[in-house]
């Protein structure tokens, strides 16, 4: 899949103000800091795309994207539309009681609500151990029964034993709760690692639901 044109459309305050649903929609989210701007952008070769952040936690948008995408070659090109959000993260330790809360219930009604939502990317950072603040969280997805894959970021930060482990210990901390583990990637925004089966993902989920 080839990405021709990514487009910001509009930041929402919550669920109810979010675009039409009239394309299928991709959403990224992770911990505050995971690299959620850096891996948008590099998948879609645009650095200025998504504001990478020098002030995590602020933000608490729902920010949709337009992605046109063709796959196919000559007269055999077929384009495609399809919504990129970047959700607001979690687990920045500044923020107040009441701002948490309110993440919470948006983040809870836009992934129970959102009808055209065809998968959630969870982001881990490939750097650590398995973290309870992201074990949790999965949990939650099991909750609202939502479509979630998994995508192991910054890879080009440690020796890939270490990632290796990281993920496999991830994993490993999954199965003691879930029967069937999630498709999951390893990128790195920085050497573009791991962009090609990301965007071949997205074409093959996509053309299930066209
Ligand atoms: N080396 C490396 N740094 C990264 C990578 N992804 C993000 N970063 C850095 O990590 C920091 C947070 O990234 P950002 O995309 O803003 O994270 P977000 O808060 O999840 O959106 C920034 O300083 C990025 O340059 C990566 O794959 N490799
Ligand atoms: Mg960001």
């Amino acid at each position: 899949m080839k990405i021709n044109k990514a487009t910001y459309i509009i930041s929402s305050p919550e669920f109810e103000k979010c675009p039409l649903p009239d394309k299928s929609e991709f959403a990224f989210i992770g911990r505050s800091n995971v690299g959620k701007s850096s891996l948008i952008n590099m998948l879609c070769n645009n650095d200025k795309l998504a504001k990478t952040s020098a002030s995590p936690g602020k933000t608490q948008l729902i920010n949709h994207f337009e992605i046109t995408s063709s796959r196919g070659e000559g007269a055999h090109t077929s384009t495609f539309k399809w919504f990129l959000v970047d959700l607001p993260g979690y687990g920045f330790a500044q923020v107040s009681q009441r701002s948490r809360r309110r993440w919470e219930q948006m983040i809870e009604n836009y992934l129970r609500k959102r009808e055209n939502l065809t998968m959630v990317f969870v982001l881990i950072d490939a750097r650590h151990s398995p973290q309870k603040i992201d074990i949790a969280f999965l949990e939650n997805l099991k909750t609202w029964k939502t479509p979630f894959c998994l995508i192991f970021t910054k890879s080009d930060k440690e020796n890939q034993r270490t990632v290796n482990k990281n993920v496999k210990d991830f994993l490993n901390e999954m199965k003691k709760t879930w029967q069937f583990l999630p498709q999951h990637f390893i990128t790195s925004a920085v050497k573009k690692g791991g962009r090609e089966k990301v965007l071949t993902f997205i074409d093959e989920v996509n053309q299930q639901v066209e």
